[in-house]
């Protein structure tokens, strides 16, 4: 019997989540208005649809369908070229003794994260080859805290949903992984993610003992 992994993306693998903010930021200011690093932690596990709807409430900014679509394209370009340079060092630590101790025992690994840019990132921090299978925001049509993103990975990885843990830093996303069945384990503050059955300030706190105990569950 086999357990399926389930990685977050942006703020478990890697910490996108500053390359957000400053795209995020750079449209509050140009439409006249702050945007705080308090208030990006609400895009957190969010979908970029919903980041800018939150953001234009924040802003109390009405925009027509054709400005909300330009603003969410220059986001995204500012964004992407805030990653260009991303490299394997910006992968957080010990993220790689995880992924190698899975592999070593032939578990399935997946990707379950809400970012349409799922992909290019791990090709450049190059973790591609640990995942069996990549499920991202351009394959899903409901956002976290809807299990979907999960249960599709455990298709993908032919693993029942019952037999899968997801590593989540974002509320939406424990809620997901609780919603699809699995086991939730937080990775950040115990405060902030109380609905996690296990919470990891970070991968370093999670011991090779813990991690053999999932495999056998
Ligand atoms: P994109 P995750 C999420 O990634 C981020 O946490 C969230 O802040 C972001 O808005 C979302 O991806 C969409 O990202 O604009 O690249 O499609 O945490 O689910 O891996
Ligand atoms: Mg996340």
């Amino acid at each position: 019997k086999k357990t399926g992994f389930i990685f977050d993306l942006d703020g478990v693998i890697v910490d996108t989540a500053k390359y957000h903010y400053l795209a995020w930021r750079k449209l509050a200011n140009e439409l006249g208005f702050e945007f705080t690093q308090e208030q990006n932690e609400l895009f957190k596990g969010v979908s970029r649809k919903r980041c800018l709807e939150i953001l234009l409430e924040i802003g109390k900014i009405k925009a027509s369908q054709e400005q909300f679509n330009r603003w969410l394209v220059e986001k995204n370009e500012d964004y992407l070229s805030l990653i260009e340079k991303m490299d394997a060092s910006e992968i957080l630590p010990d993220v790689q003794r995880v992924l190698k101790l899975l592999k070593k025992h032939n578990m399935p690994i997946a990707l379950g994260s809400a970012s349409k840019n799922a992909r290019p990132i791990l090709e450049k921090v190059n973790l591609m080859d640990y995942f069996d299978a990549i499920v991202d925001g351009t394959q899903v049509t409901k956002a976290k805290p809807d299990p979907e993103v999960f249960l599709l990975a455990a298709v993908q990885m032919g693993v029942n949903p019952k037999e899968c843990v997801v590593f989540e830093d974002a509320v939406a996303g424990i809620e997901a992984a609780n919603n699809a069945g699995m086991l939730s384990i937080g990775i950040g503050e115990e405060k902030v993610l109380s609905e996690a059955k296990f919470v990891f300030a970070d991968f370093t706190e999670m011991d090779d003992n813990f991690l053999n105990r999932l495999l056998e569950q």
